[in-house]
């Protein structure tokens, strides 16, 4: 396929819904400043979404909103469904862009979430069965750290992370192994900012890692810095299935970036920041769900099967 055909492939590849934003800092049931950037999956036959709740301090928490159709009527908790724990120091400033998986060997979904506290951003992991009472297995790694999310199962005995730590000013996404979800290790760089590119300042997870029978499909946002300042876009990889630290394949062009005027406008401009998925194999729909410019949360649509299409057209990485 020639790029120009592929570029166009790319461009129409989601649409937004037309009802976006479809959460607002005003149809939230108490005050805030801003809700974003949410982690998604998908409950019995509701969608669950948990939603980074920026307070008029600037600092955050999460809540949960679920609705039937993953669209309309948001029903959202009355209070903070996660806060920060006052005596935990590493979680002095906040809580910040969860990301859910479900954990099929402990039958419960594993949250992993930015930690804001004085040391820096770090991983945090809770667990929990119903996102009303969670079990907080504290901070994963040292800062700063950001972006990260458990795959639903182990590889060759031990569960994998991928997670976006800033090392020498460099911004890479890298994947960590641990035998028990508390100790990791065997740390390696899985995808990184590709100069003169899109992505070119700074690459994180968006959603939770998506198993298809092809590989894991992974979203992720790429930052480009300009004279006006940062644009976030988004772009695909998949990852071998049983190998995830090999990239298959990765998109050249973004997928989505900041076009309407609530992605352009607000607390930070020119940013579509996706952090949760919700895929409906049934209507071979995927829903991406994401932060627009740090304000509200909105929501595109793509067909699945294209979107697999898509990929399977991006170049193969060689190692
Ligand atoms: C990143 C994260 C996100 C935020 C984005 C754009 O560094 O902190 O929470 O949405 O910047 O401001």
């Amino acid at each position: 396929m020639n790029e120009l055909s592929r570029q166009e492939k790319a461009y129409r590849l989601f649409k937004r819904y037309e009802g976006n934003p479809i959460l607002t800092p005003e149809s939230w049931p108490y005050p805030a400043n801003a809700v974003f950037n949410p982690a998604a999956i998908k409950l019995n036959s509701e969608t669950v979404l948990l939603v980074r709740v920026e307070d008029m301090r600037g600092f955050s928490h999460i809540t949960a909103a679920r609705s039937a159709d993953g669209f309309t009527n948001w029903e959202i908790d009355g209070t903070p469904t996660l806060e920060a724990d006052q005596t935990c120091q590493e979680e002095k400033w906040g809580l910040e862009d969860p990301r859910i998986i479900w954990l099929e060997e402990q039958k419960q979904f594993a949250v992993t979430y930015t930690s804001f506290g004085e040391g820096g951003p770090v991983i945090s992991l809770a667990i929990t069965k119903n996102f009303k009472a969670f079990a907080r297995l504290g901070a994963l790694l040292p800062p700063e750290d950001k972006d990260a999310c458990l795959f639903p199962r182990r590889f060759k005995g031990r569960f994998a992370l991928i997670h976006r730590p800033i090392v020498r000013g460099e911004a890479h996404m890298w994947l960590s192994f641990s035998p028990d979800l508390k100790h990791w290790g065997d740390h390696r760089v899985l995808i990184k900012t590709r100069p003169a590119y899109w992505d070119c300042h700074r690459v994180g997870l968006a959603c939770q890692p998506i198993e298809m029978p092809i590989g894991w499909m992974i979203f992720y946002h790429g930052v480009r810095i300009t004279t006006a300042g940062a644009i976030y876009r988004v772009g695909i990889a998949l990852l071998d299935l049983e190998e995830p630290w090999r990239v298959l394949r990765r998109s050249d062009e973004w997928v989505l970036a900041p076009r309407a005027a609530y992605e352009r406008v607000g607390d930070v401009g020119d940013v579509v920041f996706p952090s949760g998925a919700t895929v409906h194999k049934e209507t071979d729909r995927l829903n991406l769900y994401y932060g627009a410019a740090d304000c509200t949360v909105a929501v595109a649509t793509a067909s699945l099967s294209d979107v697999l299409d898509y990929i399977m057209s991006c170049p193969e990485i060689e190692e």
